[in-house]
């Protein structure tokens, strides 16, 4: 298993202006070492194009790939791994059809924590901590909840979910393996100076 990087996850979007190879260039040149490729809503042609370009992207920079969701593009991109939600393929399975990758779980509270855990995930997405706007329907655990997550997991855990430079400093008090962030970095003047900025705080 590869080592999974502390700090900050930098995960791809084109809701903010950005396409996800410029999302992604931004992140892996402010110094990101885990990246996801996160597209809800493309054919899977363009979804595989994309996959790859960012891949190739994150080998140069050497960080770790990961595709959200999406099993299927992720083995034909030839990722690190795949992150998975609740709804999406089973862990079982999905080590099967994707042996020796890394593999990642969304969780929300205790008994899923338990579960990937069990069913062995290599890592966690915690979340959302705080409300965002970018998955309007994720359920806002707040920081007990993660602390609790992050108590009970023996993997490493991210928070994900509205996290911002303001409330960066809650999380890192939390023993967490980093923070997962779109909109606090995409949706910015300079998304690659907020990377940059994210990173400094976080080791600070
Ligand atoms: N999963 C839980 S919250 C979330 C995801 C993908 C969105 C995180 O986006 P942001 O903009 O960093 O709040
Ligand atoms: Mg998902």
């Amino acid at each position: 298993m590869i080592n999974l990087p502390e700090g900050i996850y930098g995960i791809t979007s084109r809701d903010f202006g950005h396409s996800h190879k410029e999302s992604a260039e931004y992140l892996l040149k402010a110094g990101i070492k885990i990246i996801q490729y996160r597209e809800k809503n493309a054919s899977t042609r363009k979804m595989l194009k994309e996959a790859i370009d960012i891949k190739n992207l994150c080998k140069l920079y050497g960080a770790i790939f990961i595709v959200n969701d999406r099993i299927d593009i992720a083995i034909a991109s030839d990722a690190d791994g795949v992150h998975l939600g609740q709804d999406d393929m089973p862990i079982e399975i999905a080590r099967k059809m994707f042996p020796g990758k890394i593999i990642g779980i969304s969780v929300s509270n205790v008994e899923e924590t338990v579960d990937a855990q069990n069913k062995g995930a290599d890592y966690l997405g915690a979340g959302s901590v705080f409300p965002t706007g970018t998955k309007k329907d994720s359920d806002v655990i707040g920081l007990e909840m993660l602390e609790k997550i992050a108590k009970i997991s023996k993997i490493p855990v991210y928070a994900i979910g509205g996290i911002t430079l303001e409330n960066l400093d809650e999380i890192k008090k939390i023993n967490v393996q980093g923070a997962a962030i779109i909109s606090a970095i995409l949706n910015t003047k300079n998304p690659e100076e907020t990377a940059r900025e994210f990173i400094r705080r976080w080791n600070k």
